[in-house]
């Protein structure tokens, strides 16, 4: 048995701190989370615009994703490591991942296929190349100086410690003013860089974007990220990545007054559950366990960053379990949710698959690249998301363990069975209208037509099915046969 703990005193700790929580987090924010009925984001990490732009034509548009987060398309240090790519050296839109021209067009196909596109932005910071170099495109460069873009007064230099770089986290002004990991810090409170990222972001939203992830935002004051985003020719998706941390000052509900934050505690929850605990605790999950309010959550079973390093969370090497955890995020009416999509990883640092001069290759799935966002069960849970999009949660069942169930009221219903054995001789309420529909979770529903199991829910909503062990039935109106 791979879990029978009890967490009622985690359970109290998670009620006090949402007690205990500043009420300080009601401010709207700026912009709003993603609008539309398809609001599921794809993240595409590493993929080349060519290939972005071929996913959202064959798979993203198709399978109802909203949005395709896309990694960071500005000039780089050179390297085969994945993250060079957070080491600007300029705002030219050239990258291992492709061109200006390859970018446009790629931003262009994915709009023209009902997909919008959010850019991975890293704003806090350039290079933390203290001997300098030349970047992908070219362009020389010194640890604190770009030129034409920013010359040694406009970073950070903390000098703490002896360093400039950060040591405390629980320390605000450290966090903010020194060096993330040695990379310089841009002075983010000066007119002049204000003016350059918002030139930047605006060259971006000229491309035609939708929206930014603001890396590392923990490490900007909310105040001059707002500042920035004020500057902004046309509104934009905003989320932004404030990694919550045991006792640190810097908290995530700053900023949500600017949009979105990514919600961490999500996944490592989510994967505790899963490992260890119960899925019968899910029944309030999201801001009954303290997390962020839904309307301005990110929430992701793993990111680039987790999969790496935390062991904590699931991701694509958990295969059924991973695929199951999604499941639940796509029904579970918290936050707005991302689908990571990940190459394969052989160490850490490790790049994408790559040619000789370290230009990232087209993506091929299932060879060398994971393509979660594939994987027929999630993906088919985005047209489940995108069905029961505002509908609340009813007729939720748990037995006290592994198993839960509950309606997306009136418009779905999913039952996960985690146990280690089948759950046989049960009927379950949908609260569904009388029909055939397609098990999503089993089979695709394409043109009026299943490919899997059909389930018949009957006049009072009713239908009787065997859950095998690690497994689930899902339903949703727009999978109901005619
Ligand atoms: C690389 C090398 C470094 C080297 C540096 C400069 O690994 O050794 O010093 O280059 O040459 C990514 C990689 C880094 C990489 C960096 C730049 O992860 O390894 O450094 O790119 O190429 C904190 C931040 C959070 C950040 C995480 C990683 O708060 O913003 O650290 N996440 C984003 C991205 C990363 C990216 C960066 C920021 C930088 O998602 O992929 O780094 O652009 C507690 C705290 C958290 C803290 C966490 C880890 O949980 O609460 O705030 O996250 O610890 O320290
Ligand atoms: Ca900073």
């Amino acid at each position: 048995m791979r879990r029978r703990r009890l967490r009622p005193a985690i359970i109290a700790l998670a009620v006090i701190a949402s007690l205990l929580a500043p009420g300080t987090v009601t401010a709207p924010a700026a912009v709003a989370a993603p609008t539309g009925g398809k609001k599921v984001i794809a993240n595409l990490f590493e993929w080349n615009w060519p290939s972005v732009a071929a996913e959202c034509t064959g798979t993203l548009g198709p399978k109802g994703y909203g949005y395709v987060q896309v990694s960071p398309p500005q000039e780089h240090v050179r390297g085969n490591q994945w993250w060079v790519a957070y080491q600007p050296v300029s705002y030219r839109i050239e990258s291992r991942k492709g061109t200006r021209e390859q970018f446009r067009s790629m931003v262009s196909t994915c709009q023209a296929a009902g997909v919008k596109v959010i850019v991975d932005a890293v704003v806090n910071h350039m290079s933390g190349q203290t001997n300098g170099g030349t970047g992908w495109a070219g362009s020389s460069y010194q640890h604190h100086v770009y030129p034409g873009i920013y010359q040694a007064q406009d970073f950070h230099y903390c000098g703490r410690n002896g360093t400039n770089d950060i040591v405390n986290y629980l320390d605000r002004y450290e966090v903010q003013n020194c060096e993330l990991v040695n990379l310089a810090d841009l002075k983010t409170g000066s007119e002049y860089v204000r003016s350059r990222l918002a030139a930047y972001l605006n060259d971006l939203l000229s491309l035609g974007v939708d929206g930014f992830r603001l890396d590392a935002s923990k490490h900007m004051p909310a105040a001059d990220i707002a500042d920035i985003l004020r500057r902004l020719n046309r509104p934009a998706y905003v989320v932004q990545e404030v990694i919550h941390g045991a006792g640190e000052p810097i908290r995530p509900e700053e900023y949500t007054g600017n949009g979105d934050v990514h919600e961490f505690r999500y996944g490592k929850d989510l994967a505790r559950v899963f490992r260890s605990e119960r899925l019968a605790y899910l029944r309030n999950f999201g801001e009954g366990w303290g997390h962020l309010p839904s309307s301005v959550a990110s929430v992701f079973v793993d990111n680039h960053d987790t999969q790496r390093d935390d062991g904590g969370v699931l991701t694509y090497r958990d295969r059924g379990i991973y695929a199951l955890a999604n499941a639940f995020m796509l029904a579970w009416p918290y936050g707005s949710p991302t689908v990571m999509s990940s190459y394969t990883i052989t160490n850490r640092d490790a790049g994408p698959p790559s040619d000789g001069g370290n230009r990232t290759l087209n993506t091929t799935c299932y060879s060398g690249w994971e393509c979660e966002h594939r994987w027929p069960v999630i993906a088919n849970m985005v047209g489940f998301r995108n069905a029961t999009e505002g509908a609340g949660v009813s007729n939720w069942y748990d037995n006290g363990y592994q198993h839960i169930a509950f309606s997306r009221t009136g418009r779905g219903f999913i039952t996960i069975n985690d146990e280690d054995f089948p759950i046989t001789g049960r009927s379950y309420q949908t609260g569904l209208p009388a029909g055939r529909y397609c098990d999503v979770i089993h089979g695709t529903f394409t043109n009026g037509t299943c490919t899997g199991p059909i389930i018949t829910v009957d006049a009072n909503g009713w239908f009787a099915a065997t859950v095998p062990a690690h497994d689930a039935i899902a339903l949703h109106q727009n999978a109901r046969l005619p």
